[in-house]
């Protein structure tokens, strides 16, 4: 079918396939119209104010918060649901024993079921969007197809969308399909609800060996923006791994040296670790001369460049960062980005059209409109703003962004860090041997859960590369590649660990961490280029107490010492209980882990 049939007014395509595929979905999902986006302002502002009419968002006092919006999701549809999120590879062993599973046959005709005339009574939106700069040689072009107007409105400022994209592609490119329905099918004549969701029937799928993502029945976050965790780290990690690069959970960052060098730093880190905070970090005053700038705080894809050495593109063009705990003292350039220009989802509004969430100031507003829409005060019992709201922020918008953040090929990476949450025994900062000891170090990282409600406090969840909830095929194969990218970089960069979450006996943090953190930073692009010392230890190398520029830092050699210490005992006790991580993936495993492990403990 032309495209013109489809209601395509601007937009133009010749890619035959991609019309079919849109033709197709028109038959199954059976919307009232089509529409391609563009991606331009006007449209933008078409479907804001569509919405605002609807009662799906709230415009934001254009004076505090010029061009931002505020919506509220149900309840039951506030983040992403791993358990309803599946690798249907055509094998299981395909998807390994991290991921859920299904054969991708049964879970198409399940698909087709629930997206039959799943999208009556609405409009049905093409968005070409293209993850990196468009037509870059590390880019990637999807195209979703969505009922949710939200859904374009984030995908707007998280990706590049509309007709340049569609030029990239070509009468024959390449593209991931993406398929999203919010689902819960209007009836006839029936009225929208505002924000419509099917969590029952909740289902995220990625179909490794086609290539294709199919979202149905939330309309959140990772859940909906199918280029982010969908198409950017599971099919992506999969495309690398047949195509010989990475596509990792990492934020990339630049260290400008007084002397005007510059070295970027990618960097790995469990959910709620701060990833965020320490892309965008700011160098205390008394290091004086150093600049860190931001090329992303999520997701990087890194490919070894003509020269041998490792290259980053942050794939995505926005922030979808989580707003309680953000603050003009935690994170100014995170506050600055979503100053203007910004869709925010399940904070609270204030009486003056503004948003406000915990953490925000020290002292809540005395009234306030909470996530759920209702009368808020500092004596309510629940929380203003949901713990997983967001703020969707133009990356342009940071004033730390990275003169090169946009650089199609990317920026060299010099060093990696993998980093996790553990209250006890891991020192702050440590640097792998080499590349082998380094994939050892990123595949054992866990973050400890922090909430007793959890029921499961100081519990070590093993996140491997921080990837375990978004590695599209089986984790064992997954750290074969890893230590198989050490052929095809010819310059390897340095691999450390870090934590910044270290406790005393008493339960007081050790490290003031946000800023400071620009110390430890400072000794990794050093070691990264040998210009500084360090102590050989078991677990690698570490800083002395005179390795670290301590300007305008009040921390004795006494306090550093119990932040550094290693514990023997205790390590080797750690090392031992890698060996559920490795029992599970028995199967995939590669010898090096093992080797890894033996020499570690022989170390210990
Ligand atoms: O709950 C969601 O849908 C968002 S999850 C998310 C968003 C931005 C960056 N990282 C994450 C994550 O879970 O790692
Ligand atoms: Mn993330």
């Amino acid at each position: 079918m032309k495209a013109k049939s489809l209601n395509q007014a601007e937009t133009v395509t010749d890619h035959k396939a991609l019309l079919k595929w849109v033709s197709k979905t028109v038959e199954m999902c059976e919307p009232d119209a089509v529409h391609w986006c563009d991606g331009s302002q006007a449209e933008a502002d078409r479907l804001f104010s569509e919405m605002v009419a609807s009662g799906m968002c709230v415009k934001l006092n254009e004076a505090k918060r010029p061009n931002s919006y505020l919506f509220r999701s149900d309840p039951k549809d506030v983040a992403r649901v791993e358990s309803r999120t599946f690798i249907c590879s055509q094998s299981r062993d395909g998807a390994g024993p991290t991921n859920n599973w299904e054969d991708p046959v049964v879970m198409r005709r399940k698909l087709k079921k629930l997206f039959k005339g799943c999208m009556a009574g609405r409009t049905m939106y093409v968005i070409p969007f293209s993850m990196g700069p468009v037509g870059g040689p590390i880019s990637k072009i999807g195209v979703e197809i969505t009922d949710s107007p939200y859904v374009v409105i984030n995908m707007r400022i998280m990706a590049r969308i509309g007709q340049p994209v569609l030029d990239a592609l070509g009468e024959r490119g390449f593209f991931i399909p993406c398929l999203h329905s919010v689902g819960q099918p209007l009836a006839a004549g029936g009225e929208e609800v505002p924000w419509p969701c099917d969590p029952p029937n909740t289902h995220i799928v990625h179909f490794p060996e086609e290539r294709a993502i199919v979202s149905y029945g939330s309309g959140y976050g990772g859940n909906a923006l199918l280029g982010k965790k969908c198409l950017a780290l599971r099919i992506a990690s999969v495309l690398a791994h047949d195509e010989g690069w990475m596509a990792e959970h990492m934020l990339i960052l630049g260290v400008e040296e007084p002397c005007g060098r510059k070295t970027y730093v990618a960097a790995a880190f469990p959910s709620a670790c701060g990833k965020t905070n320490f892309a965008m970090l700011i160098p205390p005053k008394a290091m004086e001369g150093y600049k860190v700038t931001c090329v992303g705080d999520d997701i990087a894809w890194l490919k070894p460049g003509p020269d041998g050495s490792l290259y980053a593109i942050n794939p995505e063009a926005g922030f979808f960062g989580v707003a309680p705990g953000t603050s003009e003292k935690t994170n100014p350039s995170a506050m600055a980005s979503c100053a203007r220009d910004t869709i925010f989802t399940n904070v609270a509004l204030t009486d003056d059209g503004d948003v406000w969430w915990e953490g925000m100031t020290e002292q809540a507003p005395a009234h306030l409109i909470d996530w759920l829409g209702n009368d808020w005060t500092p004596e309510s019992d629940n929380l203003a703003a949901h713990p997983n709201s967001r703020f969707t922020a133009p990356a342009a918008n940071c004033p730390v962004i990275d003169p090169d953040w946009e650089k199609p090929e990317g920026v060299r990476i010099d060093a990696i860090a993998f980093g996790g949450r553990r209250m006890r025994d891991e020192p702050m900062v440590t640097q792998a041997f080499n590349w082998g000891h380094g994939v050892y170090l990123a595949a054992t990282i866990g973050a400890e859960m922090t909430a007793a409600a959890e029921g499961q406090l100081g519990q070590v969840r093993r996140d491997p590369m921080a990837m375990l909830p978004f590695c599209g095929y089986n984790m064992g194969d997954y750290f074969r590649h890893w230590f198989k990218m050490r052929n095809n970089i010819q310059h390897l960069p340095a691999i450390f660990k870090v934590n910044w979450f270290r406790k005393s006996e008493e339960g007081a943090f050790l490290w003031p961490g946000f800023g400071e953190n620009m110390r430890p930073l400072r000794w990794m692009v050093e070691r990264a280029s040998g210009r500084v010392g360090a102590v050989e230890t078991p677990i690698g190398w570490m800083p002395h107490y005179e390795d670290i520029d301590w300007r305008g830092l009040d921390f004795t050699e006494t306090s550093f010492k119990s932040l550094m210490e290693i514990d023997r005992p205790t390590l080797r006790m750690q090392t031992l209980a890698h060996e559920e991580l490795f029992l599970k993936l028995f199967e995939h495993l590669p010898k090096e882990m093992i080797f890894e492990r033996e020499l570690l403990i022989s170390r210990l």
